[in-house]
């Protein structure tokens, strides 16, 4: 039942926070749980099905997230994890001031896009003052502009297949044997039309900060902070995770967060 679903989540959630704020940060925390004991791996994911599962059963599909006023913003957006991709075609890309920076939209579209910093500037915007949630059990709130995901997505027509938006980053957050692994994050199609869903280029009235993620990172108002990608290159549109790091949907529910984490 829904109301099962919940109660068990926020159980777990109390659980996760109170454990991350013991020590280093709900990252390394749940990174190393996700190594060493799978069953409490398996529990996380279970509670990340029925979560998503009872948000969407609930109809509360379009809510919206609380909105502040600007008296609300009280200490700059705090940057966590990547701060400042490594790489060389960022490096270039952001001592240019992101003049050649493009956007891909790419995958299950019928008209696949590329779009420069100016075409997205150009479009809709929407500008919202939301709580910015980390599960390492921090705050902050801060005033966001971009342009809806939703239009964009509209623009490249999503083949009836397409089931979740994926984001593909600049930023490598670890190394692997075989390579740099770029983080990468995903969500359903209605989170990706929810209006509040943007594809924020502007923070506090200027533009957007390479520590918060420039030239483009997305909002997701109703989930934690870690859906929140940086640093946005492309934007796929997919079936399923299958072919996607090791199939959870992002890069944190690859190392045993949530994939829905919704707040
Ligand atoms: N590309 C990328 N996106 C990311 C991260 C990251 O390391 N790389 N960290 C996530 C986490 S855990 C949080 S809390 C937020 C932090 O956003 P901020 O730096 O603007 O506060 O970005 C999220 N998106
Ligand atoms: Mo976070």
């Amino acid at each position: 039942m829904p109301r099962t679903s919940i109660d068990r989540r926020t159980f777990l959630r109390r659980g996760l926070i109170g454990a991350s704020s013991l020590a280093l940060g709900g990252c390394q925390i749940l990174d190393s749980v996700n190594r060493r004991d799978s069953t409490l791996r398996d529990i996380f994911q279970s509670a990340s099905g029925l979560t998503h599962g009872a948000q969407r059963l609930l109809g509360g599909d379009q809510t919206l997230a609380r909105e502040y006023s600007r008296a609300d913003i009280r200490q700059s957006q705090h940057p966590n994890g990547s701060v400042w991709p490594t790489g060389e075609d960022y490096r270039q890309m952001a001592l240019d001031g992101f003049a050649d920076f493009e956007l891909s939209v790419t995958g299950l579209v019928e008209a696949p896009l590329t779009l420069s910093r100016g075409a997205l500037m150009a479009m809709p915007a929407r500008t919202q003052i939301t709580r910015h949630d980390c599960v390492e059990g921090w705050s902050c709130i801060a005033e966001w502009t971009g342009v809806p995901l939703g239009h964009v997505l509209d623009l490249a027509r999503p083949r009836p297949n397409a089931r979740y938006v994926v984001f593909h980053c600049h930023d490598a957050i670890e190394r692997s044997l075989s390579g740099p692994i770029h983080y990468y994050e995903s969500i359903d199609m209605v989170d990706a039309h929810h209006p509040q869903t943007i594809l924020a280029y502007g923070m506090n009235g200027a533009p957007l900060p390479i520590a918060n993620g420039a030239p483009l990172r997305v909002r997701v108002e109703r989930q934690l902070g870690y859906k929140m990608a940086k640093y946005i290159h492309t934007i796929e549109l997919v079936e399923s995770f299958a072919n996607l790091g090791f199939g959870r949907g992002s890069y944190w529910a690859d190392r045993g967060y949530e994939w829905y984490a919704g707040i």
